[in-house]
């Protein structure tokens, strides 16, 4: 083991990408193992990786974290990216917490029948 956190999920951007950035922003080498089989998911589930049986899940510092805000306010707060007092920390889950809204009507649209998805409503959310 290198002592590099290791990233293991799809070859995708997905959940993980902003764990990617964070890594990238601390100035943090990582390693990465893209799941391409339901064999290697499956592995993880068996070998106990997963505690919700589902990824991104990041190796670090000893453990096997999931659950990506969970990873990300651990990084952040490790590399002191989470905010110099408690009110910025405030200001920044927030902003965490609208991202991730955006990201859930993001992938709604996905799997919405053409005709209902509202594209400009997603614009609006992203850019103002
Ligand atoms: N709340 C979790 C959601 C993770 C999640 O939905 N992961 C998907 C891949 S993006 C997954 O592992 N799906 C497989 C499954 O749920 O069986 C997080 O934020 O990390």
């Amino acid at each position: 083991m290198s002592g590099k956190p290791k990233l293991t999920y799809p070859n995708g951007r997905g959940r993980m990408e902003s764990i990617r950035w964070l890594l990238a922003a601390a100035g943090v080498e990582f390693e990465e193992e893209f799941l391409e089989t339901r064999e290697q998911y499956q592995k993880l589930i068996k070998d106990g990786a997963l505690l919700f049986d589902q990824v991104p899940l990041v190796e670090i510092d000893g453990m096997k974290m999931v659950q990506t805000r969970a990873i990300l306010s651990y990084i952040a707060a490790k590399y002191n990216l989470y905010g110099k007092d408690l009110k910025e920390r405030a200001f920044i889950d927030m902003y965490v917490e609208g991202t991730a809204d955006l990201m859930g009507m993001i992938i709604t649209f996905v799997f919405t029948p053409p005709k209902e998805r509202n594209l400009a409503l997603i614009v609006e959310r992203a850019t103002t």
